[in-house]
Parts: structure tokens; sequence; C-alpha cells
């Protein structure tokens, strides 16, 4: 019934103390000064918030592939973003072209003839060396997965909370779901035996950072633990980890090592700089020593433009849902900054740690508004509030709900 509060509600709504962040003003712009004004002049404030431009789009001249404008944001060097909107309302994989990237360096230009992957350390029996003829030959599995930036969501510590993050400020779009084929990490540790104190299992890669991120031994056998080497049928291309990444499912994206070159397997946790001082939690909030990142978040997204601008009437919009240890067990929409939430149409596939498309009909009224999705798992797993979305100092694990804002003309 909310879906047609009229646009005087609306304004009052966001005038009223304490929804401004709700509503998408950052707190330090909102109540105050709304609650003074008259409606005019919030509406005024408000609409000059909307239509800001996006921030200045910069090269990536580190990554190969094309990066058209409808379809990326470019974020510093090796970073690109995906826009949501650019694809197809109904389809759940992200195709390989428009895969967000997300790379410490310059995507490196490996040759699969000289490649090998060697799999040594303490805890296995024998070091092993594979070509990628050898590991291609090994028995491989296809799943479908999401891959997700833990910094995804990151701009928002600072939109939605004025309380800015270090890093690059992606919105919901450091995120994309492929099939995956690859051989089980577990297959390739039995290869080389592993010995009774094994307990950590490190990827590294061959890129100029030589990034390498460690994991529990448990996470290592998992069935959807992969080393990848095809991706949406094709083999994996250069800026994706050519010729073989991991895939470590639900997991932060840094966990999926690209341009893998090495498996070390210790008997304890190696400290990296990706344990110790990127992908922790640091802040006031947080436990000292910090606890490395692993699982991500359930989440939602609107797929239109940030701002988006759509046409007076009913109107279909699409998003994203996903959740790092299940599917979806629903959606819910609201366009009054978080008051009342009404179900959304989940569309399509519904996978296991890659997520589901939704739908949701608008009714469109000329003017400014602002549309949230949230979204639960089928463990029961959902969203937390705008006000219990904890700040860490790298921004990562961003997964309230937020107010996109939509202009109606
Ligand atoms: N070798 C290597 N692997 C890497 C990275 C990297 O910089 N180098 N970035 C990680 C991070 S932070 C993310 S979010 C994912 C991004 O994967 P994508 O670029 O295929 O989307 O790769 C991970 N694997
Ligand atoms: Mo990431």
């Amino acid at each position: 019934m909310h879906a047609q509060r009229s646009r005087r509600e609306f304004l009052a709504l966001l005038g009223s103390a304490g929804v401004g962040a709700l509503a998408g003003c950052s707190p330090r712009d909102a109540p105050a000064e709304a609650a003074a004004s008259p409606p005019a002049k919030v509406a005024a404030k408000v609409v000059a918030k909307v239509v800001a431009p996006p921030p200045q789009l910069l090269a990536s001249p580190g990554i190969v592939k094309p990066l058209p404008a409808g379809v990326f944001i470019a974020r510093g060097d090796n970073n690109a973003e995906t826009r949501l909107e650019s694809l197809a309302q109904d389809a759940l994989i992200t195709p390989t072209s428009h895969f967000y990237v997300r790379s410490h360096g310059p995507t490196p230009r490996l040759d699969a003839a000289t490649w090998r992957l060697e799999i040594s350390g303490e805890g296995v029996e024998r070091p092993v060396t594979l070509t990628y003829d050898e590991l291609t030959a090994l028995p491989s599995v296809t799943i479908t997965r999401f891959i997700e930036c833990a910094g995804n969501g990151r701009a928002f510590y600072e939109e939605q909370l004025a309380a800015p993050a270090e890093g690059d400020p992606w919105r919901h779009g450091a995120f994309g779901v492929a099939t995956w084929t690859g051989v089980p990490l577990a297959t390739v540790l039995r290869r080389a035996g592993l010995r009774p104190g094994a307990a950590w299992v490190m990827p590294v890669s061959l890129d100029s950072a030589r990034f390498a991120r460690p994991m529990p031994l448990e996470k290592s056998l998992a069935d959807d633990t992969l080393i990848v080497h095809r991706m949406n049928g094709e083999p994996l291309p250069p800026d994706h980890g050519f010729p073989a990444r991991v895939l470590v499912s639900g997991w932060v994206g840094a966990a999926s090592v690209k341009w893998l070159g090495a498996i070390e397997v210790s008997n304890s946790e190696p400290k990296v700089e990706t344990n110790t001082e990127s992908y922790v939690m640091l802040g006031p909030d947080h436990p000292k020593p910090p606890v490395p990142l692993t699982t991500l978040r359930v989440k939602s997204a609107v797929a239109l433009p940030w701002p988006a601008t759509l046409p007076a009437g009913k109107r279909t919009i699409s998003g994203f849902a996903w959740s790092p240890s299940g599917k979806i067990a629903r959606v819910e929409v609201s366009v009054d900054g978080g008051l009342t939430f009404q179900p959304a149409r989940l569309v399509g596939d519904n996978l296991p740690l890659a997520g589901t498309r939704w739908q949701f009909d608008l009714e469109a009224v000329p003017g400014d508004m602002f549309v949230m999705s949230r979204a639960v798992d089928e463990r029961g797993d959902g969203q937390p509030a705008l006000a219990e979305q904890k700040w860490n100092e790298k921004g990562y694990l961003f997964a309230a709900p937020v107010p996109h804002p939509i202009r109606v003309t």
C-alpha cells in the first residue's frame, strides 16, 4: 500500500529527524537542515544529491579485456566495477565480458605451454608439479558460484553512514556469478599426499604482487573449492586468472587467487599481508589481533544506474540477491525508506552460493524516490539494518540494504 505513498508524505518522511540516513541522505547533511526547511527546500536538496555526477572515470590500463563505459566503472589501474544494470534482467550468470575485475597489479600474460603448478610444503608427502595439460586432464567439475570482493559496497560506508573507509569506492558491482570448471583442490592435494600435521593451504600467484591467501585445510578440501581452468565454458581469460585460479566458494574474493603458480601446505597458519593487514577487520568494534575474513554475507542489490532515471508509470525493476551459505528464501523491497517492505518475485535460477535474480513492479510517480531491497537466505540469515552495520577501516563486508536513488520523470 505504501508504493503509492504520496510525494508529500515522502518529503515529510525525509524531513523527519533520524530518517535521513534511511532515505539516502547521509546523516551528515540530512536531518538538522531538513527539519528546519519547508518541503520545497528539502526537495531541492535531495534532488541535488540524486543528480550528482558519478565520480570521474579513470582508465584501468592494467586490464586486458575491453571496458566499455556502459558496462564498467573503471576504479583505478587494475580494477573495474560491473554496472549491474548492463546485465539482462532475468539472467543470473554474468557474461565473462561483463565480469568485474579486481587485481593488485596489472594482468600478467602467462603461457600455458610453460606454466607449472607446484604443490609443496611441510604438509605434503612429496612435492608435485603439474603442467597445464596434466591439470586439465584430471577430472573436473562445473559449478555456479558468485565471486564478490570483500570491499564490495565500500562506497556506502561514506555515502550512507558518513564514515569513509580506505580503498576503491565500489557500490554493488564488485560481484559476479559464473560457471566455473575446475579440478577439486582436494584431488591435487591428495596427489601430493597430506601428512598428518597438514593444517593450512596457501595458494600463491605468479602476478607481480605474488598475491597469496591461506585457508584452513578443511576449506581447501571442500567439494566446491576448485582449481579453476574454465569460466562460463571457455578457458579462463587473462584478467580472471589464466591459466588457472582458485575458487573458494562463499569466501571473500581475495581467497580466490588468480594466476595460480604454487600451493603451499603447512602445519601452522602462514602470516602474510592478506591475513594480517588486509582482508581483516580493523577498527574499534573489532577484536585484536584482527581475525582474517572468510565468509561473505547475505546481500541484495538493485540493478539500476546510480542514480537511476525512470519514466513515470508501471515499471518492473530487477536486482540480485545472494548468500554465501545457501539459496535465497525471499527478497523484499521498500519504497518508503525502509518503513514497510513488500515481496519481490524471484526469477529464474536460485542457486546455493550463487544467488538469484528478483523483480518488482514499481509505480513510478514523478519526483525522486528511493528503492531498497533486502534478502533472507534459506538458513534465515538476512541483511543487517544500516544502524547495525559496523564500520571498519578498510570498508569490508558492507551488507546493509541501501536506498537506491531513482528520479522519475
Ligand atoms: N593473483 C591474484 N589473485 C587475486 C587478486 C589479485 O590481485 N591477484 N585479487 C583478489 C581479489 S581482492 C578479488 S575480489 C578477486 C577478483 O576476481 P576477478 O578479478 O576475477 O573478478 O580476485 C582475487 N584474486
Ligand atoms: Mo577483493
